[in-house]
């Protein structure tokens, strides 16, 4: 049997014992949590587990002992309850503390990439002609001799093929040195009427402050019934309008090319002076920006598309050259280096 006295001793040391760990051991609200099952849990809380003592004590004491049980049970969840609240108290004030915002900082800057501007003059130019009915057509960078060069009425010796340095792979396949190449396959693969953009990279040996080994080229080529020359003058005015401005005007200079019969250079009117002469256009008032001409009869033929009846018109221009002009580039080397301080500052 055991003493009253002595049981409320056992129930003073636990309490006790819960006010010394609160203090030092429950330093946030899971600590605390744990602490507070550990004395009032009714299956292992060492309050509850002395209920079990109930059957130790003199059946005229059992209903005190029974009170003084509960009282401290009482009091102990009041005291969790006081300290939890403290605690969680205590941790909002932390985390206010460690989340505050200074809105005098200034702003961390986000980075943000921008198009190559090759790549912006070509989705341009690719919107303006789509937007004019072409469709675009994507050729191959390597390419044999006859697309490059034999169909487009250069065959083996003409002179015109030292007009471009080819770099050869093998004796017959080659890196295309333009983009007139994919004329061939699109006239040997469509039947009339054909009004297609060609986008695409194409090499030659060549390197100077306008010339790279690698550039890109935008081809386009019309083939139909009636087709002359002024509809080629007509769909170029209104590409240089959208690209270099209303005013921009074209003008043809007899050149050759032989694949193009007759065949141009096309120069636009100097859209920083306006035509009255300047650095960018040399004094002259024009520019040139691109190579065309009417398609050779030659050339139909030799895709299987009948000269009688159908006739076409066909352009090449650099899109390096579009872009020099456009963002005021001298060297283009520039559009090459990947420099960040030149690239961050041209974006169209
Ligand atoms: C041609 O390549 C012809 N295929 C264009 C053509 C197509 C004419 C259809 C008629 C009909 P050309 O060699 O001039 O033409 O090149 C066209 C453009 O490519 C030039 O005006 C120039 O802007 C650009 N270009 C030529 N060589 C280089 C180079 N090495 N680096 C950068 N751009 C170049």
């Amino acid at each position: 049997m055991k003493d009253l006295s002595e049981l409320q001793g056992q129930i003073d040391s636990i309490k006790a014992e819960i006010r010394e760990k609160a203090e030092s051991v429950a330093r946030n609200s899971k600590d605390l949590y744990e602490m507070r099952k550990s004395f009032l849990d009714s299956k292992q809380g060492k309050l509850s587990a002395l209920m079990k003592e109930m059957a130790q004590v003199p059946g005229d004491q059992k209903a005190s002992f029974g009170k003084a049980v509960n009282e401290a049970k009482q009091w102990a969840l009041g005291f969790f309850e006081d300290i939890d609240k403290k605690v969680r108290e205590q941790e909002l004030k932390l985390r206010y503390e460690s989340e505050k915002i200074d809105i005098s900082m200034p702003a961390k800057k986000k980075e943000c990439g921008n198009l190559h501007p090759i790549t912006t003059v070509r989705n341009q130019l690719i919107d303006i002609f789509t937007g004019m009915g072409f469709s675009v057509y994507e050729g191959t960078e390597i390419e044999n001799d006859f697309y490059n060069f034999t169909a487009l009425n250069t065959p083996q010796d003409h002179p015109a093929r030292d007009m471009q340095d080819t770099f050869y792979l093998s004796p017959e396949f080659l890196l295309r040195t333009q983009t007139s190449a994919g004329q061939i396959h699109v006239m040997e693969s469509t039947k009339p009427p054909i009004k297609i953009v060609s986008p695409g990279k194409v090499f030659r040996s060549d390197d100077d402050a306008t010339h790279s080994p690698m550039f890109s080229q935008m081809e386009g080529l019309v083939v139909d019934e009636g087709i002359t020359l002024c509809d080629l003058k007509g769909s170029l005015d209104m590409f240089v309008k959208q690209i270099f401005g209303e005013q921009t005007t074209t003008r043809l200079r007899p050149s050759y090319f032989p694949f193009t019969e007759p065949s141009v250079e096309v120069d636009v009117s100097c859209f920083e002076c306006g035509g009255k002469g300047c650095k960018l256009c040399k004094g002259t008032g024009w520019i040139e920006v691109l190579g065309a001409g009417v398609v050779n009869k030659k050339v139909l033929e030799n895709c299987g598309i009948d000269s009688e009846k159908y006739s076409g018109f066909a352009f090449g221009l650099g899109l390096e050259r579009i872009a020099m002009l456009k963002y005021g580039i001298n060297n283009i080397k520039m559009l090459f280096e990947s420099d960040l301080r030149v690239l961050e500052q041209i974006d169209d």
